[in-house]
């Protein structure tokens, strides 16, 4: 069998499909641009892209629809009041510390996105973060699970997706950083999937005369990557009961706490959630919510207005519990749902600007068109869970996501947020260190 699909069949299953305009320079590509083409095109799902594009860009029902069902605000853990919560934050902290000292955790980076917004030329994951030492945010992340493993005497392996995009370039980057001091065979990267974007009629778009323009499938595709990576399997081989979640945007992301592993096991709960107080109903959160009951997370452009405004009797928002994007896995659920034929989640459609070659100077740089991209949320599994849990986290110590180049979430807000948490731990360790030899804490 040759390595190379045939071009004819690939060309006839696009044409069947309707989507022959992605073969229109064939005739002037090189040798090698054609198989390039016919093999990026052989495993483009055209089904699923163009069910996708009826549904969510040209068909009658193509327009983002408010939450259907009965919407209500979160059961969430908050910080505890009573000797009874403290006991049970206490109870479940021990229990993450156990399930952490018998090697029962594994770490969960996701990194496939295409950091658009923040104009950095590479992974996000390379971008140099920290105020002073300006360490990257791989660099912090591996610093935190090098201290876990000391802590626990247990490593902690550490999962990382990346996408085409962006998977040879994070690789090199680890290898040359020398893996940060980690044991390379503690540490797995594998790709999620790529999906081609179409344009206005649905029609997927070519970025250059032998290039389709696709981008990584959502976060959503982390458990699939998880499955077909076969880096399920050998979590499952090594006895690894809890996956903790992360994205690679939140520097203060406190990777593999114990308190969080514990509530999430206490509760026996499939999938987890931390969560940030929303103070301004305008921030671009997701909010996480009841729908007919079930735990769900409705995105800030759904909610709708008039809904993120609500407010409690005692003047807080309803709608608070704003989605962290930190999430407890048990490693059997994802298991369970992803070796589940029937088991899909539903994909969210963004209109996005997308390089399209020139037609008539093809030889050109791409020009800007409108186009669309197809994505899946991690946080839609939260639907297919039997339990689930959030804990509420304090911002200023676990989330100041790097979204933007400037203003709100940006590498600036971020610094400022790692500096204040440096300098309030330092504070509370000389205190910590002032209490135990008896002098009295404070300022010198
Ligand atoms: C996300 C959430 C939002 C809130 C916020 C917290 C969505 C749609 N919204 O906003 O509810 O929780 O984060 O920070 O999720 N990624 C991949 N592969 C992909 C796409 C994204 O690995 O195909 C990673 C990406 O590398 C990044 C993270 O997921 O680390 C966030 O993705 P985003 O920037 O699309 O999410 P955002 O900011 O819309």
């Amino acid at each position: 069998m040759s390595a190379f699909p045939d071009p004819e069949v690939v060309r006839r299953a696009a044409a069947e499909a309707g989507q022959d305009q992605v073969f229109r320079f064939w005739p002037r590509l090189a040798q090698a641009e054609r198989r390039a083409l016919a093999a990026q095109v052989a495993a483009i799902d055209f089904p699923l892209v163009n069910r996708l594009a009826r549904e969510l860009v040209t068909g009658p029902a193509a327009r983002k629809a408010a939450p259907a069902g009965r919407v209500e605000p979160p059961v969430v853990f908050g910080m505890p009041r009573t000797g009874a919560e403290r006991a049970l934050f206490r109870e479940a902290r021990d229990r993450g510390e156990s399930l952490l000292r018998a090697g029962r955790v594994a770490a969960f980076l996701v990194a496939g996105g295409q950091g658009t917004r923040l104009g950095f030329d590479g992974p996000k994951g390379c971008f140099p973060i920290e105020p002073a030492a300006g360490r990257t945010l791989f660099h912090l992340f591996a610093a935190r699970i090098a201290a876990l493993g000391k802590t626990y005497r247990r490593p902690v392996p550490l999962l990382v997706m990346t996408s085409e995009e962006n998977h040879d370039a994070t690789l090199r980057f680890w290898a040359d950083q020398r893996y940060f001091g980690l044991p390379p065979w503690n540490l797995s990267f594998f790709r999620q999937d790529m999906l081609p974007a179409v344009d206005d009629a649905g029609k997927i778009i070519l970025e250059s005369p032998g290039r389709v323009h696709t981008s990584p499938n959502g976060h959503g595709g982390s458990l699939s990557a998880l499955a077909k990576s076969g880096a399920l399997a050998d979590l499952m081989r090594g006895g690894f009961e809890e996956l903790f979640y992360f994205q690679v945007d939140n520097p203060l992301a406190e990777v593999c706490d114990p308190l969080f592993i514990g509530m999430h096991a206490l509760a026996g709960a499939d999938m987890s959630t931390k969560v940030v107080k929303k103070t301004d109903p305008a921030e671009r959160v997701g909010a996480l919510a009841r729908m007919d009951t079930v735990p769900t997370v409705i995105e800030y452009s759904e909610l709708g207005e008039d809904r993120s405004r609500l407010r409690a009797p005692d003047g807080s928002l309803l709608y608070c519990a704003g989605n962290a994007a930190i999430h407890m896995l048990r490693v059997e659920f994802v298991h369970r749902v992803t070796s589940d034929p029937a088991f899909a989640l539903p994909y969210h459609v963004a209109k996005k600007q997308c390089p399209a070659v020139n037609d008539l100077d093809p030889a050109a740089p791409p020009l800007a068109t409108a186009g669309y991209k197809f994505e899946m949320f991690v946080f839609d599994a939260l639907r297919h869970a039997r339990a689930t849990t959030a804990l509420e986290i304090d911002r200023a110590e676990e989330f100041a996501p790097v979204k933007n180049a400037t203003g709100v979430d940006s590498p600036a807000t971020a610094r400022a947020a790692l500096a204040a948490r440096e300098r309030r731990r330092a504070a509370a360790a000389v205190a910590a260190a002032g209490a135990a030899s008896g002098a009295p804490a404070g300022p010198a």
